[in-house]
């Protein structure tokens, strides 16, 4: 029998079938083999010892490792405006690493209730990823989310206390997720939501993710210096463009990239990022670049 995995817990994993919720074990080899299936993974349930195992794991389109999910058309960043504030260059971080696995940026903000929305929206304008807005106390950007959900599997990613299940459960009532205030003291989540779940909705699949601290953006993945450029889609029509070839875009005469931005095309803080990102990685050696790394659970 196969189905799909909707939330891992404590090596149990709970598979959705034609004929409802299977919980399960995976097999042993699994770990020999050091693979961790996933929520989002399409799986071939067997019967070992009379009870379910997952006996496979089907070829993924894409694995993230926060959140450990696979499978991913589109990526919600739920970024708020306040509590917790906004890191242009996470979000970035976090949709180069969307752009570089196939998967759909979508940034969700959420809080314009408490500040301005309008600086994120700005830095966002010209970057071709959508941005929507939510309100609660009109209902705006609700729409727009569940249509991107339509047809698709989908997840809310961000830092803890941005609102992610606070957003599934304006959505979908009927999900239930505890939703907790960000600590005063600290001005951050408190990490309400522990693992991923996915729910059917809207005619796809949106998954509750648990939120992560700032500082552990830098480890969602690797993007090698080389595929840099090609995450920041709005870089697109000025590649190939450089006077040189092999072109960073950060110092070199003659860069169209640098023109674009001077032009005012391009967005400052994207670019910024880019920069940021593309320092980090620019002396990791071939050898020394982190495989393309499986989630542990
Ligand atoms: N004023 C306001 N508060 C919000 C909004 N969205 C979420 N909150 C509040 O922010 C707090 C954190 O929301 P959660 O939904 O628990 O955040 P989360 O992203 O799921 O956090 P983790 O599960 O820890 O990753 C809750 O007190 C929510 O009521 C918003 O748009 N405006
Ligand atoms: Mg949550
Ligand atoms: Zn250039």
């Amino acid at each position: 029998m196969d189905g799909y995995i909707i939330k891992g817990i404590g090596g149990f994993y709970y598979v959705k079938t034609p004929d409802g919720v299977v919980e399960c074990k995976a097999r042993g080899i699994f770990r020999k083999q050091k693979r961790s299936p996933v929520a989002g993974d399409q799986v071939t349930l067997a019967v070992e010892n009379g009870a379910a195992v997952i006996a496979e794991i089907a070829t993924r389109k894409n694995v993230f490792v926060r959140p450990p999910v696979a499978n991913l058309d589109v990526l919600f960043l739920v970024a708020s405006t306040t509590q917790p504030s906004p890191s242009t260059l996470v979000l970035d971080k976090l949709s180069a690493i969307a752009v570089d696995k196939g998967v759909q940026p979508v940034i969700v903000c959420t809080k314009g209730d408490l500040a301005e929305a309008d600086f994120l929206e700005k830095a966002y304008a010209l970057s071709t990823i959508p941005f929507i807005r939510i309100d609660y106390a009109t209902g705006e950007g609700l729409d727009a989310v569940k249509e991107w959900i339509s047809g698709r599997l989908c997840a809310f990613c961000g830092n803890s206390g941005v609102g992610k299940s606070t957003l599934l459960n304006a959505l979908l009532p009927e999900a239930g997720r505890e939703t907790a205030a960000i600590s005063q003291k600290l001005g951050r989540g408190r990490h309400t939501t522990r693992e991923v779940t996915i729910f059917e909705a809207f005619g796809g699949r949106i998954a509750d993710t648990p939120g992560f601290a700032s500082l552990e953006a830098g480890r969602a993945g690797f993007i090698p210096k080389e595929n840099l450029e090609h995450a920041f889609p709005e870089f697109g029509p000025y590649l190939g463009q450089c006077q040189f070839t092999g072109c960073s875009h950060r110092s070199e005469k003659g860069c169209a990239v640098r023109a674009a931005l001077a032009e005012g095309k391009l967005s400052q803080t994207r670019y910024d990022s880019y920069c940021a990102m593309y320092d980090e990685v620019k002396d990791v050696k071939d050898w020394e670049q982190p495989r393309r790394q499986e989630p542990k659970l």
